[in-house]
């Protein structure tokens, strides 16, 4: 019989361990502290088990939520499937995008890049930002790697890489001005403690609400990537060191339609099996 599994929100009290509906409250160590043990799923199942977490709730308020995050780098992968070499290829056309993102789509070597400091990311129901000089803008619909300081994949969760693709398109050179900016990246709800990955079978699916109707929906299956997540680790950390840990954005298989840009107000849902859904809110950076 498999374990039940485990998922970890961090809250505004410190942190909450949920397991079958219902939670239980941290015991006041860090974040960080917590989030870099190789062992981090037995510690929590031994605190379940033993009774040396705190009280036990049967529901989780959503408004307590943060992102799961304190000191972490957060890192993204590329062009791991194929709907994103396509559309990477479209908007850089005049760029001549048409070769390069086919051969990273090739390569032994991932496309990885810096993508957000702890400041820049919004958690559950926070507002993600365009960027005021962008006028294509689009979510990115990711599974997200938590990495310990060891290489270890400890825990999975959902992450939304905003990208303005205009200025990726413009030059290859502008993609860190495309996707590093206040607000640019969005967490959670909760980390999926598991070293097991989710099943090939599992879907991401995306869908943004105007003014409460849907303006886009999409979805992809796992088992689309190109590459595995191993790998991906092991690239990123050749040559690196991360002493809290990281997250790793794993690629995103959605890309709405070229005529698509999200507007102020749009919300973002963006939902993975067995971890959760992740809401945010569409707001212009000032
Ligand atoms: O190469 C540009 C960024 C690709 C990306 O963020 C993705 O495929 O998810
Ligand atoms: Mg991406």
């Amino acid at each position: 019989m498999p374990e039940p599994s485990i998922r970890l929100y961090r809250t505004a009290s410190g942190y909450a361990i949920e397991q079958e509906g219902r939670v239980y409250s941290g015991n006041g160590r860090s974040w960080d502290e917590l989030i870099t043990r190789d062992d981090l799923e037995s510690h929590l199942r031994e605190m379940i088990r033993s009774g040396s977490s705190g009280p036990v709730h049967d529901k989780l308020g959503e408004s307590g939520i943060q992102a799961p995050i304190s000191s972490q780098e957060v890192w993204a992968a590329g062009v791991t499937y194929y709907r994103s070499r396509d559309a990477r290829m479209e908007e850089s056309k005049s760029a001549g995008g048409a070769d390069f993102y086919d051969r990273v789509y090739n390569a032994e070597r991932p496309e990885l890049f810096f993508k957000a400091t702890p400041n820049r990311v919004v958690g559950h129901r926070g507002e993600v930002a365009i960027r005021r000089d962008a006028n294509w803008s689009v979510p990115e619909p990711e599974l997200v790697l938590l990495i310990s300081p060891s290489g270890k994949i400890i825990g999975y969760t959902i992450g939304n890489d905003m990208s303005s693709r205009d200025i990726e398109g413009e030059n290859p050179l502008y993609l860190p001005q495309a996707k590093v900016y206040h607000r640019s990246c969005a967490l959670g709800p909760c980390v999926l403690v598991s070293a097991e990955a989710p099943a090939r079978s599992t879907e991401i699916r995306l869908e943004i609400l105007r003014g409460g109707a849907s303006a886009f929906s999409g979805s992809v299956t796992l088992g689309a990537i190109k590459r595995d997540f191993a790998t991906l680790v092991e690239y990123l950390y050749r040559d690196n060191q991360f002493p809290k840990g990281c997250f790793l954005f794993t690629g995103t298989g959605i890309v709405p339609p070229d005529s698509f840009t999200l507007q102020v107000g749009d919300e973002i849902r963006i939902a993975i099996d067995g971890i959760g859904t992740l809401v945010n809110f569409v707001a212009m950076n000032g």
